[in-house]
């Protein structure tokens, strides 16, 4: 390994690992993965090494420039206050705003409640019901919200950190078979991303982590 490089700790079907591996991308930062089985012995998350890098015991961290940073978001912010080209924060305060607005409910206001530890509390026979109800109650609101944002992306025509949170939650929405009809605007924004070649090398089929039989 390189000295230097940064290190992410990342599952393949992670949301919040697929939104730092797309700011990796489209900043073309290179960096070493090193995969977290959220699912096998017991969930690799909870293992000591990983609890001193992430108390939180969840992916993704990153260990960059003599650091170890959790939490998806603050990791972007990390990445656009030191390495700002391309910008995914737009320069004006208002845009700025409505990006950390978007980002904000879907990694405060869905992604949490639908998260694996979670799913485990509310069993079996009620999880997907329950992480239908989260997903929806939250895409009811940021489809109203893009009415007035959007443009070609989630805030205007610029890509942003609100589209590096848009695209996984759509992909678990779809996992959890959310009926997407109700939201013309999420889906083509979603799709017009996924176009985008940063999307699609940090997509959880194209992982080193990602299963044979889910490779594409
Ligand atoms: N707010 C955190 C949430 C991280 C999170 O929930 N990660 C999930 C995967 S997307 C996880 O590690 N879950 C493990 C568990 O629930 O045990 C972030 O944005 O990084």
């Amino acid at each position: 390994m390189q000295a230097g490089k940064p290190i992410l700790y990342s599952y393949f079907r992670s949301s919040c690992s697929w939104r730092v591996r797309i700011a990796l991308a489209l900043k073309s930062i290179d960096y070493e993965t090193i995969p977290i089985n959220l699912i096998k012995d017991g969930g690799q998350q909870f293992s000591e090494e990983f609890q001193a890098l992430n108390p939180m015991k969840q992916v993704p961290a990153l260990k960059i420039d003599g650091i170890t940073i959790g939490q998806s978001l603050a990791i972007i912010e990390y990445l656009e206050e030191t390495r700002p080209t391309p910008r995914l924060l737009p320069r004006d305060p208002k845009k700025r705003a409505h990006v950390r607005m978007i980002s904000d409910l879907i990694a405060g206001g869905i992604q949490p409640l639908q998260n694996l530890s979670v799913l485990k509390q509310v069993g079996q026979e009620n999880q997907l019901t329950w992480a239908q109800k989260a997903i929806t109650s939250g895409f009811n609101a940021l489809e109203q919200i893009l009415q007035s944002t959007a443009g070609r992306y989630c805030v205007g025509d610029e890509v942003s950190m609100a589209d590096l949170c848009l695209v996984p939650q759509v992909a678990n929405a779809e996992r959890f078979k959310v009926d997407l009809t109700p939201y013309p605007t999420i889906s083509r924004i979603n799709k017009t991303l996924l176009t985008l070649e940063a999307f699609q090398v940090s997509h959880p089929c194209r992982q080193p982590d990602t299963p044979p039989e889910l490779r594409a």
